[in-house]
């Protein structure tokens, strides 16, 4: 019988509002996953589009769990880390990593803390500079354009791109460290949306696109990666594992646009859940 993959998330729980953990551990559930998660903090929501939200910041639990994980001789099949609230947490996970990480884990950083060319409230300029030095240690980056653009030091664009841009900040993710990049928000014309990838080694990025549809979904980001990983750890190439995650972001985004939801709430990616584990075909 087949062994269960184990991920680690470390995330942040935003309560309401469908991103970071609560997106990650149903899609990595679903996938068959077993995931164990850090939070590194609890909000009421995400911190786009709502103000007044509450934060508190667990920093001070994030090393206890990991030494207790040690104590009990676990191990990962993937770490996976996404919105992280400061220098320190940054550099538990890079702790983390030095701990639990073997020959065979896949490490995933999502170095969500930036949109639509501005870094997201919670964080200032210098924070960029700390997240490259995690995004060294991933084997898989996953950036949107504007965390590309402000991690490789490349000039942040409005789309449509053309593919010398696209490939500049790809090849510009993987001179970070990491082996392989996907970049999400990808569109070259009005129709199509969607992602780039490249391994080191590989001459050209592979595109994979689906319908465009106007607007700014949140939550997104967490979808397209969590779909990635789960993916990823059910065998599936760089590139297909990309169909896959663009295919369920794209159907939760036009069933989202359907019921006509506030943008902010997060996107319908529940409903997506059962094509999504017929493409792995679990
Ligand atoms: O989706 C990324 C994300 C995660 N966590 C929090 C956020 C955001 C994006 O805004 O605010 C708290």
């Amino acid at each position: 019988m087949r062994r269960q993959k184990r991920a680690a998330a470390i995330h942040d729980i935003s309560c309401f509002g469908k991103c970071s953990l609560t997106v990650a551990l149903p899609i990595l559930s679903a996938a068959g996953v077993e995931t164990a998660v850090i939070p590194t903090a609890v909000l009421s929501t995400h911190t786009g589009g709502f103000s007044d939200f509450t934060y508190r910041d667990l920093t001070a639990d994030m090393r206890p769990i990991m030494r207790h994980w040690k104590s009990l001789g676990l191990s990962f099949d993937a770490v996976y880390s996404g919105y992280l609230g400061s220098f320190e947490q940054v550099s538990i996970v890079k702790e983390f990593l030095s701990l639990f990480r073997s020959e065979d884990t896949l490490v995933l950083v999502d170095p969500a803390m930036a949109d639509g060319g501005q870094l997201y409230k919670t964080f200032s300029p210098p924070f960029v500079q700390e997240m490259k030095g995690l995004c060294m240690h991933a084997d898989l980056l996953v950036p949107n354009i504007t965390e590309a653009a402000m991690l490789t030091g490349e000039t942040y664009r409005e789309g449509p791109y053309d593919h010398a841009y696209i490939e500049a900040l790809l090849r510009g993710l993987l001179s970070l460290g990491a082996r392989q990049a996907v970049l999400t928000g990808v569109w070259f014309d009005q129709r199509q949306y969607g992602a780039a990838s490249l391994a080191h080694g590989e001459r050209e990025p592979h595109y994979v696109f689906s319908p465009r549809v106007d607007g700014f979904y949140h939550g997104t980001g967490d979808v397209f990666a969590s779909a990635l990983l789960a993916a990823r750890l059910n065998g599936r190439p760089l590139e297909e594992a990309a169909r896959i995650a663009v295919d369920l972001t794209c159907g939760s985004i036009l069933r989202t646009k359907a019921a006509g939801t506030d943008l902010r709430f997060g996107v319908n990616f529940e409903e997506g859940l059962p094509a999504f584990i017929r493409a792995l075909g679990l």
